[in-house]
């Protein structure tokens, strides 16, 4: 029973429980081909969560920008493909949200530690703005900053926990959104760790 967050943005909460053990079975064997890294943004900064990706393109950040890429810079070679797991839940949860079809070419994964956090940013690299975006949180528990299509709007502030998964679609696909820092803490599943699970349409449908 998705709940409505606003217009086009659904939380799906637990959708992914069922599914977590494989999911994380699934991220570990990403995770040892192409390890997590802490990207550098173009203003120089190191940021405090550490990501990788899987799938044909990868979002990718360093000196000259933000951008996707098809192959993984730190090794010189493709990006692991997508888990047939992956893609499942995303077509489910974005199906469950009222977005039949939607099939990912991009897969973001965010692994945050005690402390790390993602400022208040919009995503705007994909070139498909009609594919929602899909989001999984595994682990520990987050806050979730959501705020309005400018930054200067108000934020709310939403729990997201250990299977959680939101769709964002239609308006809220360019909303303002950031994670608060990850307070420390200890989860059965993923130890000191947060990971997020993030599905992208980069490119048109063929
Ligand atoms: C709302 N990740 O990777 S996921 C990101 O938990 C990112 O790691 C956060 O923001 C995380 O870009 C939040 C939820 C999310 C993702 C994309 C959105 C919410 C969104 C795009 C538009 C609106
Ligand atoms: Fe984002």
């Amino acid at each position: 029973r998705p709940e409505v967050l606003g217009s086009g943005a659904s939380l799906l909460p637990g959708f992914a429980r069922p599914a977590a053990a494989s999911l994380l079975l699934d991220l570990a064997a990403i995770a040892e081909r192409a390890p997590f890294r802490h990207l550098e943004t173009p203003g120089g900064r190191r940021m405090s969560v550490a990501m990788t990706a899987c799938g044909p393109l990868g979002w990718h950040s360093d000196r000259r920008g933000y951008r996707y890429v098809s192959e993984d810079p730190a090794r010189g070679s493709a990006w692991p493909p997508m888990p047939a797991s992956f893609r499942k839940l995303a077509a489910d949860a974005a199906r469950a949200a009222g977005f039949a079809g939607f099939a990912p070419d991009s897969v973001l994964l965010n692994r945050y530690e005690p402390g790390a956090r993602l400022s208040l940013h919009q995503d705007r690299d994909e070139g498909e703005h009609e594919a929602p975006i899909v989001s999984v949180s595994l682990g520990l528990p987050a806050t979730f900053l959501w705020g309005g299509l400018q930054r200067e709007h108000p934020v709310r502030r939403l729990r997201l926990v250990h299977g959680d998964v939101a769709v964002w679609g239609g308006p809220s696909r360019f909303a303002f959104h950031g994670i608060a820092p990850l307070r420390p803490g200890e989860h059965p599943a993923t130890g000191r760790f947060r990971f997020n699970i993030t599905f992208r349409r980069v490119r048109p449908m063929a």
